[in-house]
C-alpha cells in the first residue's frame, strides 16, 4: 500500500502542480496521486476540504502532511539529499533561484499562463513580463555558464529546475523572444523523462476539463 498521497490539479494547467510532482518523483516517494480537475481562479470547491490552505500540490506522506511547492520540495530533498547541488555553496544559489521562482515573477505567471495543448506565439507580452522574462534568462544564464549545463547546475536536474520547469513550459506555449541558450535550456528541460511524462499525461485529461479563460486567453 502507498504511504500517502500527492493531490495535484489539472496537469495542463497547474504550474505549481508540476513544480510539487516533480519533487516528489525526483524523491521516489511511494505515493497515490489525486489529480482535481481545477476550476481556476481559485475557484476550484473540491480542494477546500482536502488542502490546508485550499491549493494544489499538496502532500502526505508517512505521517507528513505539506501544502506550498516549495515546502514540498525542501521535504523530498530530506528524503533525496541529491534533489540539491552536493556542493555547499551551488547549493545555496540553487536555494536561492528557486525561491526567487516561487516568490516572484508574477507578472509573467498572469500574463503567460500555463497551458501545455496550445501555442499563443506573440501574445502576452506585457512590459512587466517582459521584465520577468529578463530576469529569468539571466538566472538561467549564470547558472548554466557557472555549471556547465545542460540543466541549471549541471548535469543532473535538481529542484531548482523543477522550480522553474513551468517557466519552460510557458516559453514553449507563448514563444517570447529568447536567447539561444534560453532554447537549449528549454529543449533539455522539455526532454527530460519526467517533464516528458507530465506532457503525455496532460494530453491524455479529458476535454470536460478544458477551461475557456486558459484555452481563449484575451
Ligand atoms: N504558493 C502555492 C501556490 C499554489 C497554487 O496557486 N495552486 C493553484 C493551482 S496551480 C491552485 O491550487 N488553485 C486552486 C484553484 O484554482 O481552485 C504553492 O507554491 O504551492
Amino acid at each position: 500500500m502507498a504511504k500517502g498521497r500527492l493531490v495535484i490539479g489539472t496537469k495542463r494547467y497547474s504550474s505549481w502542480s508540476l513544480r510539487g510532482w516533480l519533487a516528489v518523483r525526483l524523491a521516489g516517494l511511494d505515493v497515490e496521486e489525486v489529480v482535481i480537475p481545477l476550476a481556476g481562479g481559485g475557484g476550484t470547491t473540491a480542494l477546500k476540504t482536502i488542502s490546508p490552505n485550499g491549493m494544489v500540490p499538496y502532500l502526505e506522506h508517512d505521517g507528513a502532511r505539506l501544502w506550498e511547492s516549495v515546502a514540498i520540495a525542501e521535504y523530498c530533498a530530506e528524503q533525496a539529499p541529491g534533489l540539491w547541488p552536493a556542493d555547499r555553496v551551488a547549493r545555496a544559489h540553487a536555494r536561492s533561484v528557486a525561491a526567487e521562482m516561487h516568490a516572484g515573477f508574477r507578472a509573467l505567471r498572469m500574463a503567460m499562463p500555463m497551458n501545455l495543448g496550445r501555442s499563443f506565439p506573440g501574445q502576452g507580452r506585457t512590459p512587466e513580463a517582459l521584465a520577468d522574462i529578463a530576469r529569468i534568462e539571466a538566472i538561467w544564464a549564470e547558472c548554466r555558464a557557472q555549471h556547465g549545463g545542460p540543466f541549471l547546475f549541471g548535469a543532473g536536474f535538481t529542484l531548482a529546475d523543477a522550480m522553474y520547469a513551468p517557466v519552460v513550459a510557458r516559453f514553449i506555449t507563448w514563444q517570447p523572444e529568447l536567447s539561444a541558450g534560453t532554447h537549449a535550456y528549454l529543449e533539455a528541460v522539455r526532454a527530460h523523462p519526467l517533464v516528458a511524462r507530465w506532457y503525455a499525461e496532460a494530453a491524455a485529461e479529458p476535454a470536460a476539463w478544458l477551461l475557456d479563460k486558459y484555452e481563449n486567453p484575451a
